[in-house]
C-alpha cells in the first residue's frame, strides 16, 4: 500500500492525491505539516508532499510523484502515448508552476500571516503572473481539457496550482487569474464538477482550521524567537 505524506490543505499534496484517486490506486494518508522533524526524514527539502511506494521507497516533489504514479500504475492513463503530446502536457505543467504557482506563493505570507509585502515585490510577481497567463492562453486548448480531448496530468496539475494565484490575487494584486485566460473559468468550473475534485476539496475544507491553527502557532513561535 502507498502512503501519501502531507496535509489536505496543501495544493501540491492535492495534485498527487487527485492522481491516486483518479486511477483508483489504494493509499493511506499520513498527516504531517512543514516544520515537523519527521517530514525532513521523508522529504529532503522538508516539503509536502512525499510518497512512500509499495516497496518502501520514499520520494518527494509533486511532479516526480505523479510521473512515478503514471509509470507504476498505467491504467486510466494521464499522459498521451505520443512523445510530442506528452511533452506538451509537461510544458503546461512546468509553465504553470514557474509562472503562476511560484510567483503567487511569494504573496502567501501576506494572506496567511498578515506579513507586509512591498509594492516592488507585488509588481515583480504580477509581471511573472502575466507571463504565466499569456503562456497558458497560447498553450491551453480547453477542448474540453487543457491539452485536448483527454484529461491529462496538465489538468490536474493546473487545477491545484491555480489555487495560489486565486487566493492571493484579489487581496494582494486586485487581480483575478480566471478571467485573465479565455476559457479558463469554464474549464475550472468543469474540473470542480469531477467527483474526485469534490472529494479532494471536501478534505481540504475539513483540514483548513487545523492547518491555520498550526500556521498561527508556528508563526507565533518564529516571532518569539525573533524577540
Ligand atoms: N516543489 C515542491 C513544492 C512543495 C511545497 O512547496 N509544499 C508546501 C506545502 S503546499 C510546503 O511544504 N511548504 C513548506 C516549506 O516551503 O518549507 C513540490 O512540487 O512538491
Amino acid at each position: 500500500m502507498l502512503t501519501l505524506h502531507g496535509f489536505s490543505s496543501s495544493n501540491y499534496y492535492n495534485i498527487v492525491k487527485h492522481c491516486l484517486l483518479h486511477k483508483g490506486v489504494p493509499f493511506d494518508e499520513h498527516l504531517v505539516y512543514p516544520g515537523m522533524p519527521e517530514l525532513v526524514a521523508l522529504s529532503p527539502a522538508g516539503k509536502v508532499p512525499a510518497l512512500t511506494t509499495a516497496s518502501g521507497t520514499t520520494l518527494s516533489e509533486s511532479s516526480v510523484l505523479i510521473e512515478y504514479i503514471e509509470e507504476a500504475y498505467p491504467d486510466k492513463p494521464l499522459l498521451p502515448k505520443d512523445p510530442e503530446q506528452r511533452a506538451q502536457v509537461r510544458q503546461v505543467m512546468k509553465m504553470a508552476e514557474l509562472y503562476l504557482e511560484l510567483p503567487a506563493r511569494r504573496l502567501l505570507p501576506a494572506v496567511l500571516g498578515n506579513v507586509p509585502v512591498s509594492d516592488a515585490v507585488k509588481k515583480e510577481v504580477r509581471l511573472t503572473l502575466d507571463k504565466g497567463t499569456a503562456s497558458l492562453g497560447q498553450l491551453a486548448r480547453f477542448k474540453p481539457w487543457v491539452c485536448g480531448d483527454e484529461l491529462s496530468l496538465a489538468d490536474i496539475y493546473l487545477r491545484y496550482v491555480l489555487a495560489i494565484p486565486k487566493l492571493v490575487g484579489p487581496s494582494q494584486l486586485q487581480w483575478d487569474v480566471l478571467p485573465a485566460v479565455p476559457g479558463l473559468a469554464e474549464w475550472d468550473a468543469r474540473m470542480a464538477e469531477d467527483a474526485v475534485s469534490k472529494q479532494v476539496d471536501a478534505d481540504q475544507q475539513a483540514n483548513m482550521k487545523e492547518f491555520m491553527a498550526y500556521v498561527g502557532k508556528a508563526m507565533g513561535g518564529a516571532k518569539q524567537e525573533d524577540n
